[in-house]
């Protein structure tokens, strides 16, 4: 074989390499805020925090600005997040989990990382996780190799309710290794700086297997706390603090993949588990023009911002205003794994190919759930029903994202078609409805 030849030959096993490279092993990292509202990032409108490198990330990406979280709380968002389910499916749909609950994701259940285990991905969790806190809810028994955070929200002791006025929990907040507690009530100043040493680690470590990684930072969930590098560094005040404390270590976390060579083959995903907590005044987000917040179903309750970072397969500085939900997010990422889908029911769908620019895919009717479980509206096509404080409401969500414009008086018969299908597509939920898992009382 000449010289020419063995070039050629080179160059075709390179090319087959890489693309096979590419295909099976795709990276996942999913960075989820917490209570971060639509508008509190510079590329979502917000006039006075700084967020350099998820806006970054957004020119490298892609940025969505219907994406819809399921939940207006965290322990349903994040079900939804790693089940690819409408929380009802698993009874996980009614207010979070408190210190004092039992309950927790069913065992049953395959969540996005058991999915990625079998596909020889290794699994990292580090921060809130709020699926259950009995030991057999917890990350390391739900497909996760690596487990540091917090297993519930951080303003969950007593120090922390007497501080904001509730003084009905006498809990302490524990940091959890694994499943063991390694701290009471840490110093919450350290969180953001102590998960993204943990991610930076972890990176380090595995990249040269197949990995998926779960960042969940406990802020911006009240109490805020900026670490000394951030604290009085934002014109937005403490808020602002926490939201560019996170914003670097969006950064931090890039740049280790970058260092390790495969950032082009890591899908980075971030997002937040539901809307800004209004009620806490400058220590809660902004939902930036949408009406209501953490709690509601308005759209700022459910309507959160999510940039997507996939270099060579995701168009830099795209932008899709179709409607995806934090459901879809495990269908996609196990569709890019080649990964097996679980075999109970779910109902996100695989977004892979809107992300990488076709826009031929409708979406599908989207169910709000109330804070404490009840249907309380749709969105299908460009209108959203919703009943809120027994009042009715129809939007043409499309133009009126605000929700200013009640049309129920003038289109009738539209409000009551969208009333039936939201009944009809909740009823067949009931009737696949899973338990969650229980822990017995005694
Ligand atoms: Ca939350």
């Amino acid at each position: 074989m000449n010289i020419y030849a063995l070039q050629i030959l080179a160059l075709f096993t390179f090319l087959f390499t890489s693309c096979n490279t590419t295909q099976i092993n795709t990276n996942f990292v999913i960075i989820y805020a917490d209570d971060l509202g639509y508008g509190d990032l510079g590329s979502y409108g917000n006039p006075s925090i700084r967020t350099p490198c998820l806006d970054k990330m957004a020119t490298e990406g892609v940025r969505l600005t219907n994406f819809m979280i399921p939940a207006n709380v965290c322990t349903p968002s994040r079900a939804a997040l790693l089940t690819g389910c409408y929380p009802k499916r698993l009874s996980l749909h009614e207010h979070v989990l408190f210190p004092q609950s039992l309950k927790g994701i069913n065992p049953d259940e395959e969540l996005l990382p058991e999915l990625l285990k079998d596909k020889g991905y290794i699994t990292g969790c580090f921060g809130k996780w709020h699926l259950g806190h009995q030991e057999m809810f917890l990350p390391v028994q739900n497909g996760f190799d690596e487990y540091l955070g917090i297993p519930f929200s951080n303003d969950m002791s007593h120090t922390e309710q007497a501080k904001y006025g509730r003084v009905n929990y006498k809990y302490d907040l524990p940091l959890l290794s694994g499943n063991d507690t390694i701290e009471l009530n840490p110093d919450q100043s350290r969180f953001t700086g102590l998960l993204t040493e943990k991610a930076v680690d972890f990176i380090n470590r595995h990249h040269k297997s197949p990995f998926f990684l779960y960042v969940a930072h406990p802020m911006p969930h009240i109490p805020i706390y900026a670490s000394g590098d951030f604290a009085g560094q934002s014109t937005g005040g403490l808020y602002g603090d926490v939201i560019e404390e996170i914003d670097n270590s969006v950064g931090t976390i890039i740049k280790a993949l970058k260092k390790n060579g495969i950032d082009k083959n890591t899908m980075v995903i971030f997002s937040s588990d539901n809307g800004p907590w209004l009620s806490y005044k400058t220590h809660g987000g902004s939902a930036g023009p949408l009406r209501g917040g953490k709690q509601s179903t308005w759209e700022g309750g459910h309507r959160v911002p999510c940039i997507i970072r996939w270099p060579d397969n995701i168009k830099p500085a795209s932008v899709i205003t179709r409607q995806v939900t934090n459901m879809d997010i495990l269908p996609t990422i196990i569709s890019i794994a080649s990964g097996n889908l679980p075999a109970n029911k779910i109902d996100g769908k695989d977004i892979t190919s809107l992300l990488m620019g076709n826009t031929d895919s409708e979406p599908y009717p989207f169910l709000y759930y109330s804070l404490r479980g009840p249907l309380s509206g749709i969105r299908h096509g460009n209108y959203k029903y919703v009943k809120i404080d027994d009042v009715e409401y129809l939007f043409d969500i499309d133009i009126d994202y605000r929700e200013k414009f009640n049309l129920i008086d003038e289109m009738p018969e539209k409000a009551e078609e969208l009333k039936k299908m939201m009944v009809k597509l909740d009823s067949v939920i009931v009737i696949e409805q899973r338990d969650a898992g229980w822990v017995d009382e005694k």
